[in-house]
């Protein structure tokens, strides 16, 4: 049956800061579809709050408090998952910060903080996760890239740096583990709104103009726009996809520009 290929019972998926934004909505819809979900977040009490917020649609999650970009706290974090969960089958690398600080103005240990958590941890988790999947012959590793991973934009310049750098440790990821057979994939967000976006898009920023004309939608990403291509991305159904990027964006990334006005939402 078709659905069959997005059917995730029996499977261990866990989501690196998936208590709110993308990597809930992420968690969610992977639970929808019969995963076992292992949240994780730098924060006790937002696991706490989210563990009510997924049993909502019946979804009974497992937390772990950890910081992605401490390794020791990562192998105890998933060696405690695999005592009481199983190992872990789909890895989603979602946890991410930014800051907007034109590069002049930006201290290196901001920048070194955004890389560290943005394009490091990943490495962490994933090199923590992989051999059990490498010993399964499967796996599912899912790295939250971003359109920030093409495209540079000013005040950004760490995000970028770390977004781009994780387009190219997922194909790095594909060519040492697709043999294996795991499958190592990116999803790359256009603008979504969050709490991550918030500054940029609430209170008539006009940022908010500029991404409601630029993007051909005409509209702001949800998380769970994205949410359906992790699905996807951690199902059956992309066996033989291996090193991609999928961008959710809207058709922001096909549009070179536009002209004030051509894109006012239809009447
Ligand atoms: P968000 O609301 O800021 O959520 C990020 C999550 O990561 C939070 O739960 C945060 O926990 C967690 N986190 C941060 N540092 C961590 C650490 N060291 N250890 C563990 N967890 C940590 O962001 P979002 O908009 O949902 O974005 C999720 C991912 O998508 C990020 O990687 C982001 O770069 C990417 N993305 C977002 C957009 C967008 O437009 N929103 C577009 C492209 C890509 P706390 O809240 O407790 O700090
Ligand atoms: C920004 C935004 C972006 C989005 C996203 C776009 O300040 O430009 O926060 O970086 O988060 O990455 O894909």
């Amino acid at each position: 049956m078709i659905n069959d290929l997005f059917d995730l019972k029996g499977k261990v998926a866990l989501i690196t800061g998936g208590t709110h934004g993308i990597g809930f909505s992420i968690g969610r819809v992977l639970g929808l579809a019969g995963a076992k979900v292992c949240v994780n977040d730098i924060s006790q009490e937002k696991l706490d709050a989210a563990k009510l917020e997924y049993a909502k649609d019946g979804i009974e999650v497992y937390t772990l408090v950890f910081d992605v970009t401490d390794e020791e706290q990562v192998d105890k974090g998933i060696s405690e998952i695999e005592s009481n969960v199983g190992s872990v089958d789909i890895l989603v690398n979602n946890a991410g910060i930014i800051k907007r600080i034109p590069i002049l103005e930006m201290d290196v240990a901001d920048y070194r903080q955004v890389i560290d958590v943005d394009l490091v941890s990943p490495l962490i988790m994933s090199k923590r996760v992989a051999p059990k999947m490498i010993e399964k012959r499967a796996g599912k590793i899912i790295n939250m890239c971003s359109m920030m991973s093409v495209y540079g934009r000013s005040s950004v310049s760490a995000y970028a740096s770390a977004k781009g750098g994780l387009k190219l440790l997922t194909q790095n990821m594909c060519c040492e583990w697709a043999k294996f057979g795991l499958q190592v994939n990116g999803i790359g967000p256009g603008y979504i709104a969050t709490a991550q976006t918030a500054p940029i898009r609430e209170n008539g920023h006009p940022f908010n103009d500029l991404i409601m004309t630029r993007t051909p939608a005409a509209r702001w990403g949800q998380p769970e726009d994205i949410a359906n291509a992790a699905l996807f991305l951690a199902s059956q159904a992309s066996e033989f996809i291996n090193g991609q990027v999928i961008y959710v964006d809207g058709g922001i990334l096909a549009n070179f520009g536009y002209v004030k006005g051509e894109n006012d939402l239809p009447a």
